[in-house]
């Protein structure tokens, strides 16, 4: 797999000082991640057994160079296959629980996963104010696997450690001394501390193991008998095991077994449950995710160039859109200048700043003057001369090329020669815009995806002649942002948009068939996992935009074969905001989709019109027909090298359109079923099959496999 650091990163990954006193200090460093790999398990176990035979040592502090002390067990490894003499994290924590010296953990920043499990072991735990503990393995599809889920458990109680293992959830330095987790935050460097921590304790305690203490539930007024029933109630708090739950009822399994059984039991039992998950699909889909995001910014055959700094932004538009993207700019430190002409308009942006601001100080993630702050970097102007200065300017204005290359014409204009010119449209020709400009290496596409302020996809759209530089300085731009950036070239929909109109053609086309919209979103969303049902995302983007889309390009969209959107539209059945679309949203809940016998005589009377007679189709046609869609369109933009690879569209669809994370994403989900097998369905459907699709089945292979020879990958 990509990514991370398989390989061992500075010249000693283990190393080992001895300090006055008989303290021994081993120090992980192994750049960038301080990653526990195979070979650095191995070097600490050996490391540990040394300070252990050794007389002289009467202590061992282990701390982690480079500000961090380890992310974990090395994710690259998992793919690799350990022999039964293999060391991992687990064999680390067992040297350090079978020593009969005093451990200390020394961590200065972030210990996650397998890193804070080393921690766990140890007797004492001194941090510093950038501490950051977590076993985020579910995010991964797995649970601590090197007795996290028996030793925190015993540390603090099962009702917080189920909290924080099923979340993930990474807690700071002070939350940590709360829980008894650290025993020190020291204010100097961590490690003198953990020393001087050492000749407290030596004489009086001096091993103070976890694996010795007895599990609680930590719940107030129930004890331990009432175990059964809060572990009952755990698993109903998460998804089913089918449907993205796997990796959460197994670690609900696990903090179990730390209620029931003695601590080496619950390590048997822990570990046969890390192997089930470990050779899942779920955690194998989650791991090819953590990697594809990490892909995204590596642009293939890209000459190299230093990206431009941004320290000054300019949004046109004061709509929900150049708003949010104004947000997005400012919480990033950027300060930025909206122009818009009308004064309404402006009032209606600043009380959407305020009222967002004022939310998060509600909700404690701001302060009063942070709050404040960041309000004073967005300023609100009509004049287009003062973003002259501005390094980079985001229009977000309607979607119609006229409006925009008129923008752009008089951005051109008035902007300094460095100025990077941006569109934040859907679906219009980026090119087209750049020929406007006297820029087009300085032109590019920033596809935000609403609310830009909240979705963390971002589609950075490369223009024929956006230059390295250019493209360079928005994939930087991008993680700024704090955005999860992909990188599209320049053809209708891009990637998410092109590949979201075949899966709302064949979500049309059942409605047609008489499958009932209420039945298709309950089998994406409770079968197969998508947050949100095809026609519900319809009627909260909104039918209306549907309809103008259709009307532009239904080439794109496959032949309209009936006027059901058409009859919508002119019905003002755009969906939740005027209360009436593909549901009704009558309810006391306005927001809640309720069935509307009116869209289904309507749906009926149309197809009736179209000579489309109803059919049954079952739940897992429902699936294919969807997904596969996604799957077709997907390798097609591969082909095309819209998309740079398929991980990139994974990203995409899971980001931005809810695709479920447990299967990796469409073109990941693809060889979960087997390419062969999606193709010979897509023939029985009629549909024209991808010649990349059918090319990978007829050799009878995957395309994660075949991503790796992709020309301009
Ligand atoms: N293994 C290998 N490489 C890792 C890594 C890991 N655990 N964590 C990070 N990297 C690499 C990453 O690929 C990137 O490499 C570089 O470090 C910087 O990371 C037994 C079995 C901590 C939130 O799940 O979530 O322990 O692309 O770009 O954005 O129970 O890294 O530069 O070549 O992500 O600041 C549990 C995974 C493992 C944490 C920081 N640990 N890491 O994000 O930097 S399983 C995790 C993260 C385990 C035990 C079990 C993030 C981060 P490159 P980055 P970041």
């Amino acid at each position: 797999m990509a990514g991370g650091n398989g390989h061992l990163g500075a010249a000693a990954p283990v190393r080992t000082a001895d300090r006055p006193g008989g303290i021994r200090v081993i120090t992980l460093d192994n750049p960038p991640a301080n990653a526990i790999s195979y070979a650095v398990s191995a070097l600490l176990v050996q490391a540990i057994d040394a300070a252990d035979a050794d007389s002289a040592v009467r202590a061992v502090i282990f701390a982690g160079a480079g500000g961090l002390f380890s992310y974990g067990a090395d994710i690259n490894d998992f793919a690799i296959e350990p022999t039964p003499d293999t060391k991992t994290v687990r064999e680390v924590t067992a040297a350090v629980e079978r020593s009969a010296k005093t451990y200390v953990a020394a961590i200065e920043g972030t210990a996650l996963g397998g890193g804070f499990e080393l921690a766990l072991t140890c007797d004492y735990r001194v941090g510093s104010a950038k501490t950051k503990l977590g076993l985020p393995e579910i995010k991964l599809g797995l649970l601590p696997g090197a007795g996290g889920t028996q030793r925190l458990t015993r540390l603090i109680g099962a009702q917080d450690a189920l909290q924080m293992m099923l979340k993930g959830e990474t807690i700071g330095a002070e939350d940590a001394l709360k829980k008894g987790i650290l025993d020190e935050v020291a204010a100097g460097d961590v490690v003198a501390a953990a020393a001087a921590l050492v000749e407290r304790v030596i004489g009086t305690a001096p091993k103070r193991r976890i694996s010795a203490r007895t599990a609680e539930l930590g719940v107030a007024g129930l004890g331990l008998f009432a175990f059964p029933f809060v572990v009952a109630q755990a698993h109903k708090m998460v998804p089913p095991e089918s449907n993205g739950g796997f990796a959460a009822h197994k670690l609900i399994d696990a903090v179990a077994a730390a209620l029931e059984l003695d601590f080496a039991h619950g390590l048997a039992r822990e570990s046969r449950l890390f192997e089930e998950l470990i050779r899942s699909a779920p955690s194998a889909a989650l791991q090819h995710v953590f990697f594809a995001e990490r892909q995204l910014g590596k642009i293939p055959n890209l000459p190299p160039a230093e990206a431009l700094e941004i320290k000054t932004a300019g949004v046109i538009g004061a709509g929900t859109m150049g708003t949010g993207i104004a947000i997005t700019f400012a919480n990033a430190g950027i300060p930025v200048v909206v122009i818009e002409p009308a004064d309404e308009q402006i009032e209606r942006s600043k009380q959407m700043v305020f009222g967002m601001f004022a939310h998060q100080v509600q909700r404690g993630r701001l302060t009063q003057e942070q709050a404040w702050k960041l309000g004073q970097s967005i300023s609100w102007e009509s004049d287009y001369g003062e973003l002259a200065g501005a390094d980079i300017v985001v229009e977000a204005v309607f979607e119609n090329m006229d409006v925009k290359k008129e923008v752009f014409a008089k951005l051109d204009a008035v902007c300094k020669p460095a100025t990077i010119l941006a569109s934040n449209t859907s679906t219009l020709d980026i090119d087209e815009m750049a020929a406007v400009t006297k820029r087009p290496e300085q032109f590019v596409g920033l596809h935000f995806f609403a609310p830009a302020n909240i979705m963390k996809l971002l589609e950075i759209v490369r223009g024929a002649r956006t230059s390295p530089q250019t493209l360079t300085t928005a994939v930087k731009l991008g993680k700024t942002l704090r955005k999860v950036a992909v990188v599209s070239a320049n053809a209708f929909g891009f990637i998410g948009n092109r590949m979201f109109f075949d899966y709302a053609r064949e979500a049309v086309y059942l409605l047609e068939e008489g499958i009932p919209p209420e039945r298709i979103d309950r089998v994406m969303k409770e079968q197969f996992g998508f947050a949100m049902g095809p026609f519900a995302t319809f009627d909260l983007s909104g039918v209306d935009v549907f309809w103008h889309i259709q009307q532009e390009r239904t080439a794109a969209l496959g032949e309209k074969r009936t006027a059901i959107i058409d009859r919508m539209y002119a019905a003002k059945r755009w969906g939740q905001k005027t209360g009436l679309g593909f549901y009704k949203y009558d309810g006391p809940n306005k927001r809640e989709p309720l069935p509307d016998p009116a869209l289904t005589a309507l749906v009926a009377e149309e197809a009736a019109k179209a000579g489309i007679a109803p059919r049954s189709v079952t739940d897992t046609e429902i699936v294919e027909r969807l997904a596969y869609a996604l799957i077709n369109v997907g390798a097609d933009l591969l082909e095309a090298e819209i998309a740079l690879r398929p991980g990139d569209e994974d990203i995409v669809y899971i980001y931005g359109y809810g695709f479920p994370p447990h299967h990796g994403g469409p073109m990941w989900y693809a060889d979960e079923v087997g390419v062969a097998n999606v193709v010979a369905r897509v023939k029985e459907f009629g549909w024209r099959v991808s010649p990349l699709l059918e090319r990978i089945a007829q050799r009878g292979g995957t395309i994660a496999a075949y991503s790796k020879e992709f020309v301009h990958a």
